[in-house]
């Protein structure tokens, strides 16, 4: 690990499947990865968290590992890997992977040998009961699925395919820090830790995760190492996710939580009717929560299991405006953003007609639950509004053939609005949410909106207005929400240093979604 100040850490997610495909074979692969490294570097970003290209059958795209040691042949070879390494270091960019530890796919070596009657090293790697435990996997239906060849029952928390591995075993955790090393000692800077809560387990409480272990485990597993960590974690209990982040605790950098996107939805798959100041309240609770240095947050509308959250929260009648205070609002306050690629020109969700048209495992397995009960439109516009399809739609480069992907059949259909919506298509606006996300990072240079703090100042719930200030430096962020608002601007000590109504003087009234970060003149 390259030694940096976290705060200074601007990520970018690639979903490596649908991001630039170099050989015309339809999937994304690293050396298009590497092709567009300068393209993320003139963005302002300085970091990249590959979603899983290891060895994997591709039940769940990638989070069903077969081989830990090993780069799939689809992405690519591990000196295109190391290739990545030296070209991403070359750039002072850092590399973070995604570090899936609670389960493997049931074709990977270790389940093939734990399902074998005679006793072997890998027999208790994974949870194995005579008879099935009360509890559903989060893909829909029981978690235990029986094993004709162990004749025992398995416990998989996701797919069938993916096994859930035993970490109370101490073999698991002795396997799984050789893991870290290697490819630590291969360049990587740092792990996105899938599902870390559920590494440790209560299973007499028919609990999958946050079980007695879990801080111990995590600590074990990342202690010997200097690497930038950031696990998933299902808490929205701010005491149970601080002992996981304490610097002194020694356990993880910093983690994602979902709070945000629960005010954006009735359910994932069923559109709610959600109010930006609802989803500013949430941020500014957790920003205010995170304020010391020793609690460093992450900041992200996007990931690669959202739908887009501009089609959630955003407006079509102002579409750029909306597109850009969503972001504003989001990634200049206190912590470490995460661009989720295509949300830099404003990738929305699709509208398809067809379940052929979807290929996620969770969304499958919840139409054919849901068909049951509703009419397949109906079934069909639950999974166009949640799917995890939606941010997985390859990355709409231009409005060509492929949207600029590639020049191979996609391995998913391009999305339904790549003609309008595409990166060149948006850098040829004046109105460019490329161009006003670049700004954004810029701004992050400064220490006032990295290790800056934050102070909420919003007085209703028709803007979010809030500080960012560090030493002498002071920035007012306005970021105003749906209708023209009635807040009178005076602040004449400030001068205007962003905007997306382009001002080059304060305005009387804001308009709607209007975005200005002021800097306080001396
Ligand atoms: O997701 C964790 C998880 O809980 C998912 O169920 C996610 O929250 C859900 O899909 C949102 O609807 C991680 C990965 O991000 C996801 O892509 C994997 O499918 C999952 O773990 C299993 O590895
Ligand atoms: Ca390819």
């Amino acid at each position: 690990m390259i030694n940096f100040d976290y705060l200074k850490l601007n990520i970018y997610q690639i979903y490596p499947k649908s991001f630039y495909d170099s050989n015309g074979d339809g999937i994304g692969d690293i050396k298009g990865i590497i092709d567009k490294l300068d393209y993320l570097k003139d963005l302002g970003i300085n970091a990249i968290w590959i979603c899983p290209i290891y060895k994997s059958p591709q039940d769940d795209n990638g989070y069903d590992i077969e081989d830990y040691y090993d780069i799939d042949p689809m992405y690519g070879t591990l000196d295109d890997f190391k290739s990545l390494v030296s070209e991403l270091h070359r750039r002072e960019m850092y590399l973070i992977m995604d570090f899936v530890g609670n389960h493997t796919s049931t074709k990977s070596k270790w389940f093939i040998e734990s399902r074998k009657k005679e006793e072997n090293k890998y027999s208790n790697f994974y949870y194995w009961f005579d008879s099935p435990l009360p509890i559903n996997s989060i893909f829909g239906g029981s978690a235990f699925e029986y094993d004709t060849e162990k004749e025992k029952y398995y416990l998989h928390s996701f797919a069938i395919t993916q096994a859930d591995l035993n970490w109370d075993n101490e073999d698991v955790r002795s396997e799984m820090k050789k893991v870290i090393a290697y490819w630590v000692n291969l360049g990587v800077d740092g792990f996105r830790c899938d599902v870390i809560d559920l590494i440790s387990k209560d299973l007499k409480e028919n609990r999958i995760g946050n079980g007695p272990n879990l801080h111990k485990y995590i600590r074990e597993l990342f202690s010997s190492f200097n690497v930038f960590t950031v696990g998933e974690c299902g808490s929205r209990d701010i005491e149970e996710i601080k002992a996981k982040i304490a610097k002194e605790r020694c356990e993880l950098s910093t983690l994602f939580q979902f709070d945000h996107f629960d005010v954006t939805r009735i359910t994932k798959f069923k559109r709610g009717n959600p109010k930006l100041y609802e989803y500013r309240n949430v941020l500014s609770k957790w920003c205010s929560t995170f304020q010391d240095n020793d609690l460093i947050y992450t900041l992200f509308t996007d990931n690669h299991d959202q739908s887009f959250m501009i089609s959630r929260l955003g407006s079509s009648d102002y579409y750029f405006e909306s597109a850009t205070c969503i972001a504003s609002m989001t990634y200049l306050l206190r912590g470490i953003p995460f661009i989720y690629q295509g949300i830099e020109y404003g990738a929305v969700n699709s509208k398809f007609n067809e379940l052929s048209d979807f290929n996620d495992i969770e969304s499958i397995n919840y139409y054919n639950e849901r068909i049951k009960k509703v009419s397949k439109e109906e079934a069909i516009e639950e999974l166009n509004f949640g799917s995890r399809d939606n941010p997985r739609h390859p990355f709409s480069w231009d409005d060509s053939f492929n949207s600029g992907f590639s020049k191979g059949d996609p391995w998913l259909k391009i999305s339904t609005s790549y003609k309008e919506i595409n990166l060149k298509n948006d850098l040829s606006k004046d109105k460019s949410i490329y161009r006003f996300y670049q700004k954004i990072l810029n701004l992050r240079r400064l220490d006032a909106f990295t290790i800056g703090e934050f102070k909420d100042l919003s007085v209703d719930d028709t803007i979010f207005i809030f500080e960012r200030f560090y030493d002498n430096d002071k920035y007012l962020v306005i970021c105003n929400f749906e209708d023209i608002s009635a807040l009178e601007i005076n602040y004449d000590n400030y001068e205007i240093v962003l905007s997306n109504y382009n001002r080059d003087e304060l305005p009387k009234k804001l308009s709607p979604y209007e975005v200005l970060v002021l800097k306080k003149v001396k």
